[in-house]
Parts: C-alpha cells; sequence; structure tokens
C-alpha cells in the first residue's frame, strides 16, 4: 500500500523549490516530472497532493484563478490599495487595477489609506461613496498609524486569499503589519524609496493570517498596461456601466461617440461619476493605441 497522500498549499516557490503548507507545517517540497510534460508549473496559491515520504507534489488541484501579476492562483479578492495623499492617488490607474481584478473573477476591496493626511483639500473620502457606490465594490478608509478601520479590514480577510496590490509607498505592508504584527514585513519612506528607485517588498509569497486565510503584499507600481483586452469587454469591467438600466442605441455600443448612449447619459445626469467615465475613455484609448503598432 501507498502513503496516503497529503493536501496543502503552495504558499512561496523559490528556483525549482515549492513550500507546501498544512495544517502540520510548511515542507519543501520538488514537483514530480510529470508536470513539466504536461506542460504544468505549480504556482504560488496551488492546492496540492503532496507526500510527505518523498518531499514531493503529485497533483495540483484545478484553480478557480490565476493571476500573471503578481503569479498567484486562487486568488479571491484583490485589495487595492491607494493613499488619501503621500502619493497622491491616480484614479486612472486605480480603475485599470480594478478592471483587472473583475476581469479575474477577483472581489474587489478599495482601501484609501493615510486618512490621518486628508484634509479639506482633498475631497476624496468625501466622494468615495458617489464614485464607487454603483460598483458595488467594497470600499473603506484606514490609517495603519492609528488603527482606524483595521478590524473591518482584518475581518474582509478571514478565510480568503487576498491579494494587496497598489503603488509604491501608500502603505499595505503597514497595513497588513497593523492587521498581524507577527507578519513583521518590512516598510519604508516614500522619499527615500523615490532616492533609491527601489520599493520595499520583493517576492510574493502567501502568508497566512491567525483570523485564517492568506494574504500576498506586492511590490508597489506606477504603470500597468492591458495589452491584451478587447476594447469590446471593457465596459464588462465596469460594473457600474454594466448596473445601468436601459440600453444603448448601437448593441455594439462602446460608450464613445455614439447617438443614445446610456453610459454617457448616466454620466450627464449625475448617475455616474466623471471618475469613473475619465477613466474608462482613457484605458479605451490606451488600448487602441497600444494596437496599432
Ligand atoms: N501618515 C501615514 N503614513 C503611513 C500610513 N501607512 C503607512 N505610512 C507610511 O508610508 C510609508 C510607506 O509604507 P509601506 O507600508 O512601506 O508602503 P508599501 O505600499 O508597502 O510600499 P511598497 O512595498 O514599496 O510597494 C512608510 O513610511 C509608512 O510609515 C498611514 O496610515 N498614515
Ligand atoms: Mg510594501
Ligand atoms: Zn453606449
Amino acid at each position: 500500500m501507498g502513503e496516503k497522500l497529503s493536501e496543502g498549499r503552495i504558499v512561496k516557490g523559490i528556483a525549482g523549490f515549492y513550500y507546501v503548507q498544512d495544517h502540520t507545517g510548511i515542507l519543501e517540497c520538488k514537483a514530480r516530472g510529470k508536470f513539466k510534460k504536461m506542460g504544468l508549473v505549480p504556482m504560488v496559491g496551488d492546492r496540492v497532493l503532496f507526500s510527505k515520504q518523498n518531499g514531493s507534489i503529485e497533483d495540483i488541484l484545478p484553480r478557480t484563478s490565476e493571476l500573471l501579476r503578481p503569479p498567484v492562483s486562487n486568488v479571491d479578492q484583490a485589495v487595492i490599495v491607494f493613499a488619501v495623499r503621500f502619493p497622491d492617488p491616480n484614479m486612472v490607474l486605480l480603475d485599470k487595477m480594478t478592471v483587472l481584478a473583475v476581469k479575474e473573477g477577483l472581489d474587489v476591496v478599495l482601501v484609501f489609506n493615510k486618512v490621518d493626511l486628508d484634509d479639506e483639500a482633498s475631497q476624496l473620502t468625501m466622494n468615495l461613496e458617489e464614485i464607487y457606490g454603483p460598483t458595488g465594490f467594497k470600499i473603506l478608509t484606514t490609517c495603519s498609524l492609528t488603527g482606524y478601520h483595521i478590524d473591518e479590514l482584518r475581518a474582509m480577510l478571514s478565510d480568503k486569499v487576498s491579494v494587496f496590490a497598489g503603488p509604491s509607498g501608500v502603505g499595505k505592508s503597514s497595513l497588513l503589519n497593523a492587521i498581524e504584527p507577527g507578519l513583521a514585513l518590512k516598510t519604508g519612506a516614500v522619499s527615500e524609496k523615490i532616492q533609491r528607485g527601489k520599493h520595499t517588498t520583493r517576492h510574493s509569497e502567501l502568508l497566512e493570517l491567525e483570523t485564517g486565510g492568506f494574504v500576498v503584499d506586492t511590490p508597489g507600481f506606477t504603470s500597468l498596461e492591458l495589452r491584451d483586452l478587447e476594447d469590446d469587454i471593457l465596459s464588462s469591467c465596469f460594473p457600474d456601466f454594466e448596473h445601468l438600466p436601459g440600453n444603448c442605441r448601437f448593441d455594439d455600443c462602446l460608450h464613445l461617440e455614439e447617438p443614445d448612449c446610456r453610459v454617457r447619459e448616466a454620466v450627464r445626469t449625475g448617475k455616474l461619476s466623471e471618475s469613473r467615465y475619465n477613466s474608462y475613455a482613457h484605458i479605451m484609448n490606451e488600448i487602441r493605441q497600444s494596437r496599432r503598432y
């Protein structure tokens, strides 16, 4: 009789070794040769059957999602973090990230961190509900220094696999440390990062939370290309557009210059925010530019 295989999850991968975690701990494993023949590469996030005797991954269970950046599978939700200030939020970049998340079928949590730096000049947090209410995304304002809304954020992560994404210096690692100090993630001052041109967070790894669930901290980035997105599916990644009642005159309306467009009508009547529509038009333009070459 062969050994009974254990079920676990790949939490880290380094140079051909995979670190598989189950309720007893973490074991360093090699992948069986058959995966290579099948053209299958194990990913961080994979649920696997593994042999504790041989330290080998024997089977990869079907993936519910597969992210390329960061390369992680079976992710449930994207926690998209921006700062109220320092650095100022870039709404087009933010909306692009929501498009990627929606396209991958992930739930979206929008976190606006550093509310301690918010003032009257920054109208953003006051307008958040107006802009993002119609999307159905969860929205949270936080401060990792004072702990404001950290309990709420922790509750949203419990029993899920969540990827933290957002520009460098917005406080992703700081928030995770506030949620669970034991994670002890490196954080750094924004000014130092700009000077060194370096990120504080480097590789992707699943970190288990005491409350159940896993998080992935990712290095920040400042731009994002949506290369293989088709213009006719872009609006399906804007849930607030999809939820609008009625129809556009044309079935294949791209909501740009077409007459009788329900999306542009909703912007005119204030049912849809200009910020969201502006992002849509901007992303559409980028998709079309990239096709020309
Ligand atoms: N004022 C204020 N500063 C914060 C807050 N959260 C984080 N910071 C500061 O912002 C800086 C960047 O924080 P990090 O947690 O390293 O940011 P990050 O998003 O992980 O950055 P990368 O790893 O480079 O992507 C640090 O100096 C933190 O102390 C906050 O709520 N308020
Ligand atoms: Mg970080
Ligand atoms: Zn339209």
